[in-house]
């Protein structure tokens, strides 16, 4: 028995997989404890060559997770930079969109959006017409295609993710795992690999799965997703999280504005005035009713 220090590199259920001594071990938690997270630093007992236990997490820096109303999903910890990644085709959806944005702000992270598939030219301005939404608040957009230009994908992500560690997230069919594959070029093998120890093979990613760049930098990809809970988020929270609200915030007559219909709603003010957009108000109001809504 031996004490180590490792990186958790995939979670799949209560199953981890550690990185820990140049090498790769299949690690349990003690008792009924899941609340580990790909990306988490832990103290690990070595129990065989190649598995161990995992004793304790080491603090977080970031905590990036998703939740309904009965339970929270962990989805990574220790990242510093989240990748919305969105295609020209299959169409994408808006409120995941501002949702995974909402979270990223929430827990101090920072966000990009990746325009994945701009060889399919006919979809291509529609899809930066949707996107340029997001441009306006303030969050930078990058067009990549993964499959048709692989080089200047490389180019253009490369310095974006050095001496960071990068989560790419998104719906189903996006591209995800075809950057990481450019990204990381043994990915592929990787995933198999791991495939066959955890899970069944099968094209779509069904977890998390951490990959070194360098000494530095690190990638995650992670399972496409078609819903985005946050009932884990206080109103306090939220509001922070919409940028286009920060420059009313303070102005509403009552202290404790909800921004819903209160009389002299700075808020409200700015969505008469167009100034903020009404599907993003209308996310607003959704998220402050979900968040409302815990059972736990
Ligand atoms: N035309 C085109 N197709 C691409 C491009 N990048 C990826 N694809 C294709 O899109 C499909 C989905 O790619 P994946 O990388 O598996 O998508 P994903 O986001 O990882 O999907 P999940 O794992 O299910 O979440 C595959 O058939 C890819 O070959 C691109 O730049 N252009
Ligand atoms: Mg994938
Ligand atoms: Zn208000």
């Amino acid at each position: 028995m031996s004490e180590l220090q490792g990186l958790i590199v995939a979670a799949h259920g209560r199953h981890y997989l550690a990185h820990a001594d140049g090498k790769f071990l299949q690690c349990v938690t003690r008792g009924k404890k899941s609340d580990v997270a790909t990306g988490d630093r832990v103290r690990l007992t070595a129990t065989s060559p190649d598995q161990a236990v995992i004793d304790e997490i080491l603090p977080r820096d970031t905590l990036l997770y998703r939740s309904d109303q009965y339970k929270s999903k962990l989805l990574a910890s220790n990242v510093t930079q989240l990748f919305i990644v969105v295609a020209t085709e299959p169409g994408f959806s808006d409120d995941l969109i501002s949702r995974s944005l909402v979270a990223a702000n929430a827990a101090g992270i920072t966000a990009r959006l990746i325009l994945n598939k701009t060889d399919i030219a006919p979809l291509l301005p529609v899809a930066r017409d949707r996107l340029a939404l997001y441009q306006r608040l303030g969050y930078a957009i990058h067009e990549v295609s993964a499959k048709a230009d692989p080089t200047g994908t490389l180019a253009m992500l490369q310095p974006l993710m050095s001496g960071q560690s990068t989560i790419l997230i998104g719906q189903s069919g996006m591209g995800k795992s075809s950057l990481v594959n450019l990204l990381v070029p043994d990915a592929d093998i990787a995933v198999r690999e791991i495939s066959q120890r955890l899970d069944t093979g099968k094209h779509t990613t069904t977890f998390t799965r951490l990959y070194a760049l360098d000494e530095q930098s690190n990638v995650i990809d992670s399972p496409g997703f078609q819903e985005f809970g946050l009932y884990h988020l206080t109103e306090g929270m939220l509001e922070r999280a919409f940028p286009e609200f920060a420059p009313h915030l303070g102005l509403c007559r009552f202290y404790n504005c909800h921004h819903q219909e209160e009389p002299g709603c700075a808020i409200l003010a700015a969505l008469a005035s167009d100034q903020i957009t009404e599907s993003r108000h209308q996310l607003y109001r959704q998220l402050v009713h979900e968040a409302s809504q815990t059972l736990y």
